[in-house]
């Protein structure tokens, strides 16, 4: 299962976009974030880029690292 870190995060507000932006990537799903790890962990159903779980992340104000 792909894990990502993710800069920024505080709060639980922060755990709810970043987990909807990432299932709203086409091809991801079952997104879990940890909060106090700086994670997220997900399922692909097919071929994600990387740019685009980048994007998908930058676009709601935080960072992949
Ligand atoms: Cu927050």
């Amino acid at each position: 299962m792909p894990t990502i870190k993710i800069k920024g995060m505080s709060c639980a507000h922060c755990v709810a976009s970043v987990t909807k932006a990432l299932s709203d990537v086409n091809g991801i799903k079952d997104v879990h974030v940890n909060l106090t790890e700086g994670t997220a962990t997900f399922l692909q159903t097919k071929e994600v880029p990387a740019e685009a779980i980048r994007r998908a992340i930058q676009k709601i104000g935080f960072e992949v690292v």
